[in-house]
């Protein structure tokens, strides 16, 4: 007996910021999606990531009707702290034209994408196993999956690629599409502890030994992050350890010692920044960290997952009311600016706070940069536009 056979427009694969985003503003312009995750509800809705939201993305949320939990309960900040030579310095990037960032969870948003989802009675499968896609080229796509051992079959328009950077869809982009890759040689080794923050705003140390940074879930739970070699062991880094490093590398003559408290969740991330240089064929579109990677610093790679949501939405909103193919066929050369923006923010803000030589002559060149970061307005303004968010490339509704 053949599969069970569905019928959509857009078939989205994985049920992250990218996938959920991008479903949500399909729903809104009457677009049917069936969204498609390889992992479970519970799986997802824990997974710990993203914290820092620029007000650009906000925005973006805030019309898309999900965004009334995340302003009652996000944390609103004007810039970050920087500490170096333990001293503190504020950068305030609200002053310059009124924007904030937000702490406001990644698994929160996802929580509150899938709500809204379940609440609008969309498909949304998980435990989605074997995803495979078929036909690109021609007029529709086939979409096999397996859930509870059932093979199922979907027939979509349009895939778009949303699984991540471990996803299945990258590997649809022919051989000819280059990927450029830019690996660094630490990872971060990131905690959430039960302790109050040191700064009210987050903070990046850049110490000569490495780069530590405090940021924030709320008024009582810290994330942390420390610069840690590449092939870093998690079973070396016992609490003690952490904790005495993070202080090390935080500490100053302005401000209390670093709080510590319970860990309760730890995880290595590996640096890189990666950019496919076209991010479609035929009817695949890669969205999000399928189509790219930036490393943590700077917390961009969210934001450009639901502003590569945007542009395809809309190119989306308009081939689905007119035919008109054009915002599809443009849907590579729209989106790469502002993600190349943010590789270039993310890539200067990881030379400068990272440690890669024990060369005292590339010490002294960070920190010629860092002082002017800390002293300068000019310097302050252009981190602020990016940080805060540099305009998305479409709306995301086609009018
Ligand atoms: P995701 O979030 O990886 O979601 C992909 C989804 O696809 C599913 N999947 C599949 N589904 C079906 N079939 C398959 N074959 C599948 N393979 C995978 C996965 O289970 C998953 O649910 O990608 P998306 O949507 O593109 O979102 C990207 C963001 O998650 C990522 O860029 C951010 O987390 C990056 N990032 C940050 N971004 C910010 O904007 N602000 C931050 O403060 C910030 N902090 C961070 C970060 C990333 C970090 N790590 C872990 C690298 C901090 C860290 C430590
Ligand atoms: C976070 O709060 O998780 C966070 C903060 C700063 C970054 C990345 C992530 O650069």
């Amino acid at each position: 007996m053949s599969a069970p056979s569905q019928r959509c427009q857009v078939a989205i694969i994985g049920a992250g910021p990218a996938g959920l985003a991008l479903g949500q503003m399909l729903a809104l312009q009457g677009i049917d999606a069936v969204v498609l995750e390889a992992r479970s509800e519970e799986y997802v809705r824990a997974r710990v990531r993203a914290g820092v939201i620029e007000n650009t993305t906000v925005d973006i949320l805030t019309e898309l009707g999900v965004a009334d939990r995340l302003h009652r309960e996000a944390l609103v900040h004007n810039g970050f702290y920087l500490r170096f030579d333990r001293t503190t310095h504020r950068l305030d990037f609200h002053r310059f034209d009124g924007r904030h960032a937000y702490v406001y969870g990644q698994a929160e948003i996802v929580a509150d994408l899938i709500d809204a989802r379940k609440a609008a009675g969309l498909p949304l499968v998980f435990e989605a196993q074997d995803v495979e896609v078929d036909g690109i080229d021609s007029a529709t796509s086939e979409i096999t999956y397996v859930v509870d051992g059932e093979p199922q079959r979907l027939v979509a328009d349009i895939v778009a690629g949303c699984d991540g950077f471990h996803g299945v869809t990258r590997s649809y982009l022919p051989a000819t599409v280059r990927t450029l890759e830019r690996v660094y040689p630490f990872a971060w080794l990131g905690i959430l502890a039960r302790t109050t923050p040191v700064t009210e705003e987050g903070m990046y140390c850049a110490h000569p030994d490495g780069l530590s940074v405090h940021s924030m879930r709320g008024t009582h739970i810290t994330r942390q992050y420390l610069q840690v070699p590449a092939d870093t062991d998690l079973a070396d880094w016992p609490d003690d350890r952490i904790w005495s490093e993070l202080k090390r590398r935080s500490a100053s003559d302005d401000h209390p010692e670093l709080e510590t408290g319970e860990i309760f969740d730890r995880s290595l991330a590996p640096l890189r920044s990666v950019v496919t240089e076209r991010m479609q064929t035929g009817s695949l579109f890669l969205l999000g960290d399928a189509a790219h990677i930036v490393p943590p610093t700077g917390a961009k790679g969210l934001n450009l997952a639901v502003s590569d949501a945007c542009v395809l939405s809309h190119a989306l909103g308009l081939f689905y009311r007119t035919g008109d193919r054009s915002g599809l066929e443009a849907y590579t050369d729209t989106a790469l600016p502002r993600i190349w923006q943010a590789q270039n923010f993310s890539w200067t803000l990881t030379s400068i706070l990272h440690r890669f030589t024990d060369d005292p002559f590339d010490w002294e060149l960070r920190r010629a940069r860092l002082q002017r970061w800390a002293e300068s307005d000019a310097e302050q303004h252009g981190l602020g536009e990016v940080y805060l968010g540099l305009p998305f490339p479409t709306p995301w509704r086609a009018e």
